[in-house]
């Protein structure tokens, strides 16, 4: 089954656009695996994908660690990203996106900053003979990520344009699977969506903690939003992530 389709049918079957972003954090790596474990299978029916940053990897490792509760996400119905933000030289971003797909992700977060030939060529290659997922980052939701992804550039051909529709274009000819842009800029993301086109999937992280509102990001064209801790930092997240998948319906 593609991504799209995994992701479609368990947010058909749990009613919800919410994407888990469980960045738990504990120097006891026992004790993480198992908040992580628990967090998720206390939400799992109410979202519709799990992601997973940087962090839990650092601490747990990919083997007998991340991919344990990736494979806890699958036994849920859920998919799983691996927001890893790729954006190195294309032999290195191969390994990477090797890794995740071996740790058992079905989509991976990569930055198109590096570009095609020699950097997310090996990436969309690979993801493509495995049937995953490649989701570019085109904006981000923190306040200073407008001094970059806003900036004017002059591309080889044709006039100057703002960093983040170059990189919205990139999304559709290189055929990405999806794209993230923050929610706390709703503008950006309608944007974004005359871009894309209508099927290309927008992410959108940002929601709560970071102030991003729901229904405003979905409104201005997303598809599904990314929420961490406003669930899983809540005392009961359960309740929390009912919230938001109400909240987004
Ligand atoms: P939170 O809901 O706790 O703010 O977490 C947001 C998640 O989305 C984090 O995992 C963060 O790395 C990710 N993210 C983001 O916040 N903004 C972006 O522009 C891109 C992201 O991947």
């Amino acid at each position: 089954m593609s991504f799209e389709d995994m992701i479609l049918k368990a947010s058909r079957a749990n009613k919800s656009k919410i994407v888990l972003a469980l960045d738990l954090e504990n120097p006891d790596p026992n004790a993480l695996v198992q908040k992580s474990l628990q967090t998720l299978k206390t939400v799992g029916t109410y979202i519709c994908a799990l992601k997973l940053n940087r962090q839990l990897v650092l601490s747990l490792g990919l083997r007998n660690g991340v991919d344990r509760i990736v494979r806890t996400a699958h036994e849920l119905g859920l998919p799983t990203i691996m927001d890893a933000k790729i954006n190195d030289v294309g032999h290195t971003n191969e390994f990477m996106m090797r890794s995740y797909i071996e740790a058992g992700f079905d989509g991976v977060i990569v930055s198109p900053v590096v570009g095609w030939e020699g950097g997310l060529d090996s990436v969309f290659h690979l993801a493509g003979s495995k049937g995953k997922a490649v989701i570019l980052l085109v904006y981000m939701s923190n306040p200073g990520a407008e001094a970059f992804y806003s900036l004017e550039a002059t591309p080889a051909k044709g006039n100057p344009k703002p960093v983040f529709e170059l990189f919205a274009k990139m999304a559709a000819e290189w055929k990405a699977n999806g794209v993230v842009v923050g929610a706390t800029k709703p503008e950006i993301i309608a944007r974004v969506r005359g871009l894309v086109g209508r099927h290309m999937a927008i992410f959108s992280p940002g929601i709560g903690a970071q102030g991003g509102d729901p229904k405003r990001a979905l409104a201005a064209g997303a598809d599904y939003l990314i929420v961490g801790r406003s669930i899983y930092a809540e005392a009961d997240p359960s309740i929390a992530a009912a919230r938001y998948r109400d909240l987004a319906m």
